[in-house]
């Protein structure tokens, strides 16, 4: 077998989602996904500049040597960029081998280690009673684990969500540049533990609450705010600190048991390594799309579960139907599965991806499909051309910008 074409398809059906196709001249295809949030064009210009022209005319049975050919054979390793590439190529390429051996993606891994796969939705509010009423919500849906974020007092918006509403006047709006969002870690710390305080009164105890501190925290807040949850049993506490120097995690370590997750900006297994030997986080959130597709997640949750570390994909709406469909398939296998994040798509997105993945109430299933089983309508996806947008930046109250 021989790859004979890549297409990248960019398209827009809700948001930005870059999708690679790989055709052979057996009449096989597979379909990957390489969308970075808010860089989406510096992945596609990779590809098609850089990674394509050495692809075509190769045996795409040669997953392994592909992989390594883009990963060490470019020189300039790592990077979102670059990972997201080779996760876009590995994934199809993973999607063709699995229909040419005419079985789901999973069952090539290894065979199903679970029936269903507990996933997590994302409930938000701006103040305590409306997150109480939207994970409420979430629970009547089915879900049995659900992420709870809250509006600061004093503050426009829900952070970390990235909605755009109330902004329609300003220069961010106008020329589709990042909105600026306002932080205080001071009006936050105080304020979460009374959100989970009253979720457990009203929710009570046989539902998973998660919490998405993305980044904002020093290590010594992070690990102030882990024991003031300890009384609420969180499922975990998420990217409470920014992860270029993991030894920042030992601090959080030392002063709280409420689990830590971390990882979905990783994009490869040497970002996690120092966390994961020394112990330093219970969930790893590395995800297919960039983490070097299914060939690098494997190699990731593999290490892992050397030291008890469990897995928790990062499934955001960025994170495409396609990926999602990726990251069932190896939660369907990995022996250290976690849980997987769900936060749903819009009718569009799901239109332009055909999926034979699917919700039943708090668990997903990737399907029996041959390959992943998931596809692109690319006369639909067409008609969804690409809009520039990117996440937005977040400064404290005196302006110095800071981590969103
Ligand atoms: C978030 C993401 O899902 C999560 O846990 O942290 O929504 C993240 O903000 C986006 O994926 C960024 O593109
Ligand atoms: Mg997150």
């Amino acid at each position: 077998m021989k790859i004979t074409e890549i297409r990248v398809i960019v398209s827009s059906p809700g948001r930005n989602f870059v999708t690679v196709k790989v055709i052979t001249d057996e009449g096989l295809y597979g379909i990957g996904d390489a969308t970075v949030n808010g860089r989406e064009l510096a992945v596609v210009s990779y590809l098609e500049e850089h990674v394509i022209p050495c692809l075509i005319g190769r045996d795409p049975m040669q997953i392994e040597d592909i992989w390594q050919y883009l990963y060490r054979g470019c020189y300039w390793r790592r990077g979102p960029i670059t990972m997201a590439a080779i996760s876009g190529i590995d994934i199809a390429l993973w999607d063709i081998k699995a229909k040419a051996a005419n079985m789901p993606l999973y069952q090539l891994l290894g065979g199903a280690s679970r029936s269903k796969i507990m996933c997590y939705a994302h409930a938000q509010g701006r103040s305590i009673d409306e997150v109480v009423e939207a994970v409420m919500a979430k629970k009547e849906d089915g879900y049995v684990a659900i992420r709870a974020q809250s509006g600061v007092p004093g503050f426009e918006g829900i952070y970390g969500i990235g909605s755009s509403k109330g902004e329609k006047n300003s220069r961010a709006r106008i020329k589709n540049l990042p909105k600026e969002e306002v932080w205080s870690t001071e009006k936050y710390l105080p304020h979460i533990p009374k959100v989970f305080e009253k979720l457990r009164d009203v929710v009570g105890w046989d539902t998973h609450l998660l919490h998405d501190a993305h980044h904002r925290l020093t290590s010594i807040e992070a690990a102030r705010l882990g024991k003031d949850l300890e009384p609420y049993r969180l499922f975990w506490l998420e990217d409470p600190v920014p992860a270029e120097n993991p030894e920042n995690y030992r601090l959080i370590r030392k002063h709280t048991t409420t689990p830590i997750a971390l990882g979905e900006i990783f994009n490869t297994i040497w970002d996690a390594r120092q966390l994961m030997e020394e112990q330093l986080i219970d969930y790893i959130r590395t995800t297919s799309v960039h983490a070097g597709g299914v060939t690098g997640l494997r190699r990731i949750f593999d290490f892992a579960s050397v030291y008890g570390i469990r897995t928790a994909c990062h499934g955001p709406s960025d994170v495409s139907p396609v990926a999602m469909g990726a990251n069932l398939h190896i939660d369907l296998w990995v022996p250290n599965f976690g849980i997987q994040e769900f936060s749903g798509y819009r009718e569009a997105t799901h239109e332009v991806f055909p999926h034979a993945w699917s919700r039943d109430g708090g668990y997903l299933h990737p399907g029996e499909a041959i390959g992943h089983g998931v596809d692109i309508d690319e006369d639909l996806a067409a008609k969804y051309p690409y809009k520039r947008g990117y996440l937005p930046v977040n400064r404290l109250q005196d302006g110095t910008l800071w981590h969103w």
